[in-house]
């Protein structure tokens, strides 16, 4: 349970589910030209956190981008939409090369993570406390800003002290996209908001409001990490794990399905859906392996 930075060759050898990695200098390009946001044009999915009390909505991309300099910790936007780069493939071209192998494509479309979230937070906007679907790897880089980081090291079983709910990740009904018609995993979200109260200029020494939520005190200490511009983190993505947005910030997410975590995510699965696979499965190619545990969730349902 660490922190580490590394140079992407060297990814695959940290990368144990159990560690941080820090990439710097990454998507220079992108950073440089900075213009790749003028020409998206479609509404988005954000939410506003007023006090405490957050609300999600569409809304205009332009509307928000001009909303986002008046955002503050106490009424704060955050932007997260993982449609509006999807004809924006050439991002990922300019990734680090360990982002760039993802066996999520053996998934079929319908059950298949969006391969880049956009994500653009105002002052004192912050992501939910939460656990991300089906035990990934997760990536973020950082283009503009900075972004303060906390990872809780226990995993969705031990989410006592956070008082959480399932999201189930799956197949989404035509007319409700929350509901999920089939769910092969989940993600777990909290209530609680560790970054709730405290001096807003020292983000680590902002914490969750005790009297509210006071099992928050049994949780492990989280590491904590200040991510600067250029730099993506690497992380176990079924760690708990929270943003706290300093200043505009722009930036990128995704998730990796690779031979470092390929047991880990299907063992999610196969836990969610409650199948039973002969161990001689992990003998078989990774294609193989996503087949057979997909398929046998499928019939489960
Ligand atoms: O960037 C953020 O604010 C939250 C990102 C996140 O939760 C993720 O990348 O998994
Ligand atoms: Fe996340």
């Amino acid at each position: 349970m660490a922190i580490r930075e590394i140079s992407s060759e060297d990814a695959s050898k940290y990368d144990d589910g159990a560690t941080v990695l820090v990439l710097k200098d990454t998507f220079g390009k992108l950073r440089q030209g900075g213009t790749f946001l003028n020409s998206l044009a479609s509404e988005v999915a954000y939410q506003r956190n007023c006090r405490g009390v957050v609300t999600r909505s569409r809304a205009p991309f332009a509307q928000i981008r001009r909303e986002l300099p008046f955002s503050h910790h106490e009424d704060s936007i955050l932007l997260m939409d993982e449609n509006i780069l999807l004809g924006a493939d050439g991002i990922l071209d300019e990734a680090p090369s360990y982002l760039q192998e993802d066996w999520f494509h053996h998934f079929p479309e319908m059950l298949r993570p969006s391969r880049l979230c956009l994500i653009l937070g105002g002052t004192g906007s912050r992501s939910d406390l939460h656990a991300d679907p089906l035990s990934w790897t997760g990536w973020n880089c950082l283009l503009q800003g900075s972004k303060a980081w906390r990872f809780y090291c226990h995993e969705h079983e031990r989410s006592e002290p956070f008082q959480s709910s399932l999201r189930p990740f799956g197949i989404k009904s035509q007319d409700s996209k929350e509901v999920e018609l089939c769910s092969i995993g989940s993600s777990f979200v909290s209530e609680v908001d560790t970054f709730a109260t405290g001096a807003v200029h020292r983000p680590f020494s902002l914490g969750a409001d005790l009297s509210r939520f006071p099992k928050v005190s049994n949780a492990t200490r989280p590491l904590e990490y200040l991510q600067k511009a250029g730099e993506t983190l690497i992380f176990p993505g079924h760690w708990w794990h929270q943003t706290y947005h300093l200043g505009a910030t722009v930036g990128l997410a995704g998730q990796l399905l690779n031979r470092q975590n390929l047991r880990r995510v299907m063992g999610h699965v196969i836990d969610w859906c409650g199948l039973e696979v002969d161990e001689g499965i992990w003998q078989k190619s990774p294609q193989e392996v996503i087949t057979e545990v997909l398929g046998d969730a499928i019939d489960s349902m």
